[in-house]
């Protein structure tokens, strides 16, 4: 089993992210890659960073063609646990989403917090950021904003009119310190944990080597996948379905007793 170190849950807490000890196999990795040429070979009429619920195989009901391997990781046992070890006992998986930023011409991601685009309530959400390929300053790492998760607060956004953008929402100018931003690089198979509420964004890719993650969602049981809000309204820059968006409960029972899991299963 894999589990967080203590030091690992208190980073979690005190600074919104962290880069676990744990990784996944050269093996694993070298598995999903296959998986993620696939995906994009089944996707030509998706841009790459836009990938969203992968993990529903075939039609997904959001304009992709997802993968069941990217199921199979979401529900690894070892990440729930990771996962588990800073939300709680009760995890639901509801959301996947592949970033993977081509050479020389993938989009930023601009600065924003998750929890923005949500339909959770009591807002609540762990991403585990899985690197498929080395994710560097270079090529556009995830740069997250240390403690900007505390307190627990949603800062205005603005929306964005551009096409060259992985989502559409931005904080506004002047409404944080981007100085104090740390770049995540990681290696592939290596994985980092982000609150969200935390502030966080990525460059844009110009460098010559494409950059993958695999961006897990995960919250806890107590929370409610509330499938008639529409937080962004359409405003997001990625065609989302929340009123069909399949959830499934991991581990532990659905404390709020409020969730879903048959919508958005096939049968
Ligand atoms: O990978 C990226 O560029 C953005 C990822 C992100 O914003 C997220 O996982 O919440």
């Amino acid at each position: 089993m894999a589990h967080l170190s203590a030091a690992e849950v208190e980073q979690y807490a005190r600074e919104g992210w962290v880069i676990p000890a744990f990784r996944l196999s050269a093996a694993r990795v070298a598995a999903l890659q296959g998986a993620l040429d696939d995906l994009l070979r089944q996707n030509p009429g998706v841009r790459p960073e836009k990938l969203v619920s992968a993990h529903v195989e075939g039609d997904n009901g959001e304009g992709v063609r997802g993968s069941r391997a990217f199921l199979d990781l979401a529900r690894d046992p070892e990440i729930v646990d990771l996962v588990s070890d800073v939300i709680g006992d009760d995890v639901i998986l509801w959301g996947c989403h592949v970033f993977c930023k081509p050479a020389a011409e993938g989009y930023e991601t601009p600065w924003h917090q998750d929890g923005h685009y949500w339909p959770i309530r009591p807002l609540a959400t762990c991403t585990a950021w899985v690197a498929l390929e080395p994710s560097t300053r270079e090529n556009g790492c995830l740069r997250v904003i240390p403690r900007s998760h505390a307190g627990g607060v949603l800062h205005p956004h603005l929306t964005e009119d551009r096409q060259d953008l992985t989502l559409n929402q931005r904080m506004a100018d002047g409404t944080f310190d981007e100085s104090a931003a740390v770049d995540l690089e990681l290696e592939p198979g290596q994985m980092s944990l982000h609150d969200v509420y935390m502030i966080h964004g990525a460059a844009a890719n110009r460098s010559q080597r494409r950059r993958t993650g695999v961006a897990l969602r995960y919250m806890p049981a107590t929370s409610v996948f509330e499938r008639d809000l529409n937080p962004v309204d359409g405003k997001s820059g990625v065609p989302v379905n929340f009123a069909r968006r399949p959830l499934w409960l991991l581990k532990g029972v659905d404390r709020s007793g409020r969730n879903d899991f048959e919508i958005g299963h096939r049968r």
